[in-house]
Parts: C-alpha cells; sequence; structure tokens
C-alpha cells in the first residue's frame, strides 16, 4: 500500500507534470539576477565530482562504521570523524518562527512599468529596463513547520527587493487587513490562535475555544474575521492569493515630498480557492500540495507572476477618509481610491537548499531603503521592534551576513564581532569619527543616504487610543455585503465549522452576537446552526453612510475574477487500455494552452489505445491519486477503455468526487456513459453535438475540431468552479 501515501502521490505529481512538460525549462532559461550571480560565488556548492570529507576538509574514507577498540569493542572518543558528524548533525534544528513557521520562497525579479520619480526615489521604481532581484516567501501562520498547506489560514506574501540601495521588505498577507490595531496585543492574538497551551491542539487551524473566545472578546478584529472566513484562506495555489502590504506606508521623492502609499499584489492568474471539503481533503493526502505547486510550476518554465499596484493618497487628503489611515483594520476601497498597477514581479528559480536560503531568510518590515518611510499606525510602529529581535533569537546576531540575507550592494560600516561573524574588515579604524581610516566609511550625502521624513509629532505621552479606530464593523459590513451569494453562504458555512469546535456556548453565542453588527440574517442562521440564541435586529449604520461604499465588487473573488485561462492548471485523463485517439488530441490542446494534462490508469505500466499502435504510460494510478489534486477531469472514448472503467470502483469514486467539489468534467464518445452511470448531469450530448450541464460537459461525435472547444470550455470551467 506504499503508493497510498501523501508522499508517494506528492512525487508522481511532481515528476509526472514536470515529464508533461518536459524541455520547457530548458528553452525558457533561468533568471541570472544580480542576488544569483552573489551566490554563486560566495555560497553555492556542487558535490559532482568532488571527494567526501570531514567539515575540516580531511578525506574520509568511510561513513558506515565507527573507529572501535576492537571489531566488537566500544567506540573511541578519538574518532573525529564520527564526532564531526554528529555533533554538527544535534545542532541542525534552530527555532522555527514563531508565526508563519510554515512557508515556502523562491527567487525572481520585479520590474517597474513607467518611473515613478515623480513619487518616490526608491531604487525599484526609477527604471523600466532595471530588474531588480527579490526573494519571496509564502507562508501560512498557524501551523508548525511541518503542518500542512491547505488548511484554512491568513497566507503571509514576504517579498525581499535586493536594490542597489540596500534591502527593502515589503512583509504583507494575502489579506489586507489584520486582527488588531496596535502591536502590544499580537502576544496575545498570537497565543489565542496558536494550538491550545495544555495539549498542543489544533494544529494548523484557528478552530477552537481559545481563539474564538479571544476575537470574540475583540470586536476590532470583526473586519478580519470575516475576511478569514471567506474563500481567501482556502487558497487553490500560492500562485493565485493577493498579497497586501496592508499598512499605511510613504513614498518620498528626490525633493522631500511624502505621500501615504498601500501596496497590493493581484496574482496573473487570478485568485482561486478550493472547496473546503477538498481542502479538508488535500491537508491528508498531500499536506505540501501548495508547496509542490510552486516549486513545480518554476520548475516547468510556468513561472508565477504577480502585479505590483499602489494606492496613493496626498498627505492633506488622508483625513477627509470617513476611517485613519493609520489603522490596519480598515482597507481603502478601491471606489474611493483606485489602484494603479505599477510593475510585474515573476519567481523565476526555487531556492537550491531549503534551508540556508528560505530557512534562514529574515524578512522586517523596517528594512527600508530611501524614497520608502513607514506611517506612524501603531501596529507597524511594534512590527519594527519585533522583526529584528526575533531574527536575532533565530537565526543570530549576524543574520545580514547570511548569503539570502546580503544585499547585492556594498555593506561598509563598523560593525564587528558577534557570533557567527563572515566579513573580514581591513584596517584599524572600526569607529567613526576616524582619522586612521581615511574618516572611512564617509556618511552619505542627503541626496544618497536614508533621510526619514520629518513627519510632524505632537501630542502627550499617552496609551489611549485614538477615537477614529473606534468604527468597527462598517467596513466588516462592507466586505459581507460585496461578496456573492455563494460567497456569503461559503463564510457561513466556515463561521459554522468553526464554531461548530468550540465547545463553550457562552463563546458561540458572543461570536453570534458580535456577528449581528455586521448582518442580521448572517448571525440567525449561524446561530441556528450553531444551537444558540437567535439575537434581535440591533441598529447598526450603514456602511453606505460611514463610508460612502455599500459594496466593493473587487473584494468579491467571483465578481473580480476573469475567468478565460487555463493555464498551469491540472487536469486529470482517464485511460483504460482501448482509449480512443481524443486523448492525443486533448493533451495537445491542453500543453498549447499552457495546462498540464495527466494520465490515470487502473496499473502503471503502459497502456495500449483503441488503435494498438501507441501506449500511454499513466501518471499515476487510480489509487496513488484522488481527484483534489486536478482542477479538471476528462474521459475519453474507446469501447474497451470504457467498459473497463465503468467496473473501476475507485475510477468512478474519484470522478463523482470531481463532480461534488465542482470540477469542470468532460466526456466524449462512449466516455459519456461514465457521467451518465453517476448521474452528473441531466443534459448529455446527442451525437455530433458538445453539451453543458452543470459544469460537466460531453461531446459525442464530433472528431476533430472538437479539442478547441472542449480545452477552451475545460479551462473556462475549471477557472469558474474554483473561484
Ligand atoms: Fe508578522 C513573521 C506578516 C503583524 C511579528 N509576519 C511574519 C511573516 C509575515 C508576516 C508574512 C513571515 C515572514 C517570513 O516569511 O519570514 N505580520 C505580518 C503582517 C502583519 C503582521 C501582514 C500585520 C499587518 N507580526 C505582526 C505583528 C508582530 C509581528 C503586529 C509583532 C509585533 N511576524 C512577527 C514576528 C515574525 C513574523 C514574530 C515571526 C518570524 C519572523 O517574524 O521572522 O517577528
Amino acid at each position: 500500500m506504499a503508493d497510498l501515501s501523501s508522499q508517494g502521490i506528492g512525487r508522481s505529481v511532481a515528476n509526472a507534470a514536470a515529464h508533461a512538460v518536459q524541455g520547457v525549462k530548458g528553452a525558457l532559461g533561468v533568471g541570472m539576477t544580480e542576488k544569483r550571480q552573489q551566490l554563486n560565488q560566495i555560497a553555492v556548492q556542487d558535490n559532482a565530482n568532488t571527494v567526501l570529507t570531514t567539515s575540516s576538509g580531511v578525506p574520509i574514507t568511510t561513513v558506515d562504521d565507527s573507529l572501535k577498540a576492537g571489531e566488537r569493542g566500544p567506540t573511541l572518543i578519538e574518532d573525529f570523524q564520527f564526532r564531526d558528524r554528529m555533533a554538527h548533525f544535534d545542532r541542525e534544528r534552530i527555532p522555527e518562527r514563531v508565526v508563519h513557521a510554515r512557508g515556502s520562497a523562491a527567487h525572481g525579479y520585479f520590474q517597474v512599468y513607467e518611473s515613478l520619480s515623480d513619487l518616490t526615489r526608491a531604487a525599484p521604481f526609477q527604471d523600466p529596463s532595471k530588474k531588480t532581484p527579490v526573494f519571496v516567501r509564502l507562508s501560512t501562520v498557524q501551523g508548525s513547520k511541518g503542518s500542512a498547506d491547505t488548511v484554512r489560514d491568513v497566507r503571509g506574501f514576504a517579498t525581499k527587493f535586493y536594490t542597489d540601495e540596500g534591502n527593502w521588505d515589503l512583509v504583507g498577507n494575502n489579506i489586507p487587513v489584520f486582527f488588531i490595531q496596535d502591536a502590544v496585543k499580537f502576544p496575545d492574538l498570537v497565543h489565542a490562535l496558536k494550538p491550545e497551551p495544555h495539549n498542543e491542539i489544533p494544529q494548523g487551524q484557528t478552530a477552537h475555544d481559545n481563539f474564538w473566545d479571544f476575537v470574540s472578546l475583540l470586536p476590532e478584529s470583526t473586519h478580519m474575521l470575516m475576511w478569514i472566513m471567506s474563500d481567501r484562506t482556502i487558497p487553490r495555489s500560492f500562485r493565485m492569493i493577493n498579497g497586501f502590504g496592508v499598512h499605511t506606508f510613504r513614498f518620498v521623492n528626490a525633493d522631500g515630498v511624502s505621500r501615504f502609499v498601500k501596496f497590493h499584489w493581484r496574482p496573473v492568474l487570478g485568485v482561486h480557492s478550493f472547496i473546503w471539503d477538498e481542502a479538508l481533503k488535500t491537508a491528508g493526502r498531500d499536506p505540501d500540495y501548495l508547496r509542490r505547486d510552486l516549486w513545480m510550476s518554476i520548475e516547468m518554465g510556468d513561472f508565477p507572476e504577480w502585479e505590483l499596484g499602489i494606492q496613493v493618497i496626498e498627505e492633506s487628503e488622508a483625513d477627509k477618509l470617513p476611517f485613519d489611515i493609520l489603522d490596519a483594520t480598515k482597507y481603502i476601497p478601491e471606489e474611493i481610491v483606485p489602484i494603479r498597477y505599477i510593475g510585474k514581479m515573476t519567481l523565476n528559480r526555487n531556492p537550491d537548499e531549503f534551508f540556508p536560503e528560505t530557512e534562514q531568510a529574515v524578512f522586517h518590515p523596517g528594512h527600508l531603503i530611501p524614497g520608502i518611510d513607514v506611517s506612524e499606525d501603531p501596529l507597524l510602529q511594534g512590527r519594527l521592534f519585533s522583526y529584528t529581535d526575533t531574527a536575532f533569537h533565530r537565526v543570530g546576531t549576524n543574520f545580514n551576513e547570511l548569503p539570502i540575507n546580503r544585499p547585492v550592494c556594498p555593506v561598509h560600516n563598523h560593525q564587528r564581532g558577534g557570533f557567527m561573524r563572515h566579513t573580514i574588515v581591513k584596517g584599524q579604524a572600526n569607529y567613526h569619527p576616524n582619522s586612521l581610516g581615511g574618516g572611512c566609511p564617509a556618511l552619505a550625502s542627503a541626496s544618497k543616504g536614508y533621510v526619514h521624513y520629518p513627519a510632524p509629532v505632537i501630542g502627550r505621552k499617552t496609551s489611549n487610543r485614538a477615537g477614529s479606530f473606534s468604527d468597527h464593523f462598517s467596513q466588516a459590513r462592507m466586505f459581507y455585503n460585496s461578496m456573492t451569494d455563494t460567497e456569503k453562504g461559503h463564510i457561513l458555512g466556515a463561521f459554522s465549522f468553526e464554531l461548530s469546535k468550540v465547545s463553550t456556548m457562552g463563546i458561540r453565542q458572543r461570536m453570534v452576537d458580535l456577528l449581528n453588527k455586521v448582518d442580521h440574517d448572517l448571525s440567525v442562521k449561524l446561530a441556528d446552526n450553531l444551537g444558540v440564541k437567535a439575537p434581535e435586529k440591533s441598529e447598526v449604520e450603514s456602511s453606505t453612510k460611514v463610508l460612502g461604499v455599500a459594496a466593493s465588487p473587487a473584494l468579491s473573488i467571483i465578481k473580480s475574477n476573469k475567468y478565460d485561462t487555463i493555464r498551469g492548471r491540472m487536469v486529470g485523463i482517464y485511460i483504460m487500455p482501448g482509449y480512443d485517439s481524443t486523448v492525443s488530441e486533448l493533451m495537445g490542446a491542453l500543453t498549447a494552452a499552457g495546462a498540464v494534462p495527466l494520465t490515470l490508469s487502473a496499473k502503471g505500466g503502459p497502456v495500449p489505445d483503441a488503435s494498438g499502435s501507441s501506449t500511454t504510460t499513466p501518471s499515476f494510478t487510480f489509487s496513488a491519486s484522488s481527484s483534489t489534486q486536478f482542477d479538471a477531469l476528462f474521459i475519453p472514448g474507446g469501447r474497451k477503455s470504457v467498459d473497463a472503467l465503468l467496473e473501476n470502483v475507485p475510477a468512478l469514486v474519484q470522478i463523482a468526487e470531481g463532480f461534488k467539489h465542482l470540477k469542470a468534467i468532460a466526456a466524449v464518445n462512449e466516455g459519456v456513459e461514465v457521467v451518465q452511470r453517476l448521474s452528473l448531469m441531466v443534459k448529455t450530448a446527442e451525437d455530433n453535438s458538445v453539451a453543458v450541464d452543470y459544469g460537466v460537459i460531453t461531446a459525442k461525435g464530433v472528431g476533430t475540431g472538437m479539442n478547441g472547444k472542449l480545452g477552451k470550455a475545460a479551462g473556462m470551467a475549471a477557472g469558474a468552479v474554483s473561484g
């Protein structure tokens, strides 16, 4: 039964998909950024044609037996090779990140569409011909390093720009708002959302008493709760998530003029999500699903891309907004300030080794460059302390010297010492001012160096919160009102699932009462699902009155997506001996459209087609695969093949499950009998026609030329259902 293991499935997916697009990578080449060159020079090693040595370079002749006093005698402590290996091994782990422990990363570059020098002097935004190297880590928040990928959770979206003027990190999430308004509450938030302290349950999810106890007592979290209970938190792929800087930052131009700015990443493939049941099943069958998907797409040369958008707000306009621009629980609707898309990021290279790159990468919202500054947002201000502090603890004092964290521009200063110091600085002077070192490193002029924006600050010391932070419901309501009925249903389902795992009825009731301030109908239905009292309708101010915007279509995944591409999508093709020629037709059409056709059969060996002249070695067996790993399913014709499929229970169960998860399903010729047997649709194709019924496409005897229609229809359906 080894092939049933989730690892088995995963490996086959990677191999099969890589095989399906063999040669693409070579043709497209791999990006050689300044960062790549630097890593090659200082760190990347290749073990090919080398001899094994100890860590001090002594050649090793055996690794199988330690040095002993006699063949059956005790091991001798003088075996320095044994000690060298064991002592290093014993120290291999470092603390995992206190949040966002589970993540995957990739290298790439960012390119601006046109110069933004009127807005900012920041290096990546000056020259459209400049490719700024980036390293991006995408993560979940709650789970440990080894937790599953497809759990319901916020996704972290951290980007390190290696610019000519130092590293700039944009450390965001796939949700544009946050749970809390002030960083001082972050330890409480994280304690509440992590597994409970007495039994370390549950992993990778917030469906437990502590989390809902905390948030039900914290009205400021309501807006974020609406987002995390939406489909945003069960993404189909890391390649299909938004990224948001969340806070208000500042752009400062060469004249010292500052404007507020919000950052948005928009995935070129659109935003797509799982069905909840599918996410749960995938977490079991392939816990590395999102990590593998990211890795594989890059290996295949189908590079993930995002456009960077900005919302720019003049400092003088900020106070006119109906909420506080410094409040991280608020979002600026596009209807109030449109998003301008200013450039594109492409991820085109997987790390060579996970630990030195992905694990040792340190991101920090305080890694700023000239032209970008922070606002007074109290959540951001606290983050400025936490990230370096945690880096010192997790990685060490000299984390900035590690290859992955090193800037590509020169670094010169008087920092010395600390554990694991790498740099050797010539000369005597390690202080400023000095004459013994010729005064160097010299101070930069104001036009070259970082100058903090001289934002005026007045006030008395206080721990009070600004009154302008007090509206916790208008935007939560606006978000909910922006959803389609389908999405509203998913939100109700998510609240019902999570809160049904809360054993304390008082917490369930408190959440229902809180949500009554967002939407009465939602809270009444939720109360019914949870077995608590339905609240009375409460008098709430309408979102339109408070925000001027009742609903923002851009917030709905379904309303804002264009479902017009099958690029990067996986299509499972069910073949048994005797399948017809529609298989090769469809595979050609799918590959041409950038999709990944993958074949499945009962056994792993080559499967002959109807003509007997050609065979296909399946990517998977039915038992070692699952409908959840595909975006669409295809059942070809061929009398013998279809008869065998109709007898194969695992295959039929898979196809029926795919239907349940709203996959696009296409069946042609005799293959139509399979979807008829499963009663997946009412209307099927007549001879010489194509029919579409509830996501199931059937075609009979349409011959050549069918591939285009089917490919397009399957593509649209795959996109449409996953939204
Ligand atoms: Fe944070 C990691 C995003 C609030 C403290 N955070 C971390 C990562 C992301 C975010 C993407 C993972 C970075 C990586 O891949 O290495 N965090 C956010 C966003 C926030 C936010 C978008 C709200 C807008 N975080 C936040 C607050 C604090 C922290 C308020 C504390 C005051 N975050 C941390 C941390 C972590 C971290 C403890 C854990 C590991 C690390 O930093 O390097 O410092």
